[in-house]
């Protein structure tokens, strides 16, 4: 009724706005229900992330320190001397500090991340810390085209891409990013992290930590939903569901419905069965033959690839 409509207090116009509330809308008006995992990391979901990296569980970032460290010196004999490091996902710019270290005067660092508030607190870190160094910050969304100024002659641009972030790309939007990697990179090369395929107990444990805080960093994004969009989201309502998909060669992680209930978006209402899911992350493992085929398909030619002792993880370098 119209007295009705007067009544209720559904502005919620960030649910229009912005790129998050129309993602969102979106999310649940398709089937199957899935949202980008870029929106996990607001600074409360970096900081989770930061978290998660420090789990015992969580193998992916103690073994890819292993490679970088283990390797640094074939790493920068690589890479090369006089570089712009562009870093897509730079989150809290722990890592770059390792080929940093390794580097023959490194020139520029460009870290480009979607959460703003992280990174400015980063890059002061390593201007502190490498004052030779010119740290350029870029906040933005890298999955979309990336303008860059040029590098000055004698400076060879080279893309960082750890973490195994590329994972949570489908296969064609992994090829996308890859091939506007390569463009942007034309004349250096990518030096890539990914994570290996491996017996799924590991991989389910690392996605299913017993302090709960992957749950808690699934669970934000409806957090933050709240926060920024005004949703009304119960917590309470949602469980962190990840497992393998093995034909995927995938961890997929979902928020699945506790129960029956609704979900109001602004002026829309949804059902939501009992268990029922909102996909909200892949995060796909790789076998080293796979990387050099998808390095190949985006026009970069393969150079070496590194691998920790137990070669769960490995960094791969490709010229372009
Ligand atoms: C940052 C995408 C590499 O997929 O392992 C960690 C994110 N999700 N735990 C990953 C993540 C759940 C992570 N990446």
């Amino acid at each position: 009724s119209p007295v009705r409509e007067q009544a209720a207090p559904t502005a919620t116009p960030a649910l229009e706005t912005s790129a998050f509330g129309r993602d969102l809308l979106r999310a649940f008006s398709v089937r199957p229900r899935e949202i980008s995992p870029k929106y996990f990391y607001d600074a409360e979901g970096s900081r989770l992330f930061d978290r998660i990296c420090d789990l015992p569980e969580y193998y992916p970032t103690r073994c890819e320190r292993e490679v970088l460290g283990r390797h640094a010196g074939d790493i920068a004999g690589e890479l090369g001397a006089d570089v712009e490091i562009v870093e897509f996902g730079a989150g809290s710019c722990e890592k770059v500090r390792l080929l940093l270290d390794a580097l023959q005067r490194p020139r520029r660092f460009r870290p480009i991340d979607i959460s703003a508030e992280h990174l400015d607190a980063a890059a002061a870190g390593l201007r502190r810390d490498y004052p030779g160094l010119d740290v350029q910050p870029m906040a933005a969304d890298y999955t979309r085209r990336l303008l860059l100024p040029a590098p000055e002659p004698g400076v060879r641009r080279v893309g960082f891409f750890p973490g195994s972030t590329i994972g949570n790309f489908t296969p064609r939007e992994a090829l996308a990013f890859m091939r506007m990697a390569a463009q942007v990179l034309r004349g250096g090369g990518l030096l890539l992290g990914a994570d290996l395929v491996k017996a799924p107990e590991v991989l389910h444990a690392a996605y299913n930590d017993s302090q709960g805080v992957t749950a808690a960093f699934n669970l934000n994004l409806l957090a933050r939903a709240n926060r920024e969009l005004g949703t009304r989201f119960d917590l309470e309502a949602f469980d962190h569901a990840a497992f393998y998909n093995a034909p995927l060669q995938r961890i997929e992680m979902h928020l699945a419905s506790r129960r029956e209930q609704e979900v109001t978006l602004g002026e829309r209402r949804f059902t939501l069965r009992e268990g029922e899911t909102l996909h909200t992350e892949n995060s796909h493992k790789f076998t080293p033959e796979r990387l050099r085929l998808l390095a190949m398909r985006a026009g970069f030619r393969p150079g070496p690839i590194w691998f920790d002792r137990r070669r769960w993880f490995c960094v791969q370098w490709m010229m372009s």
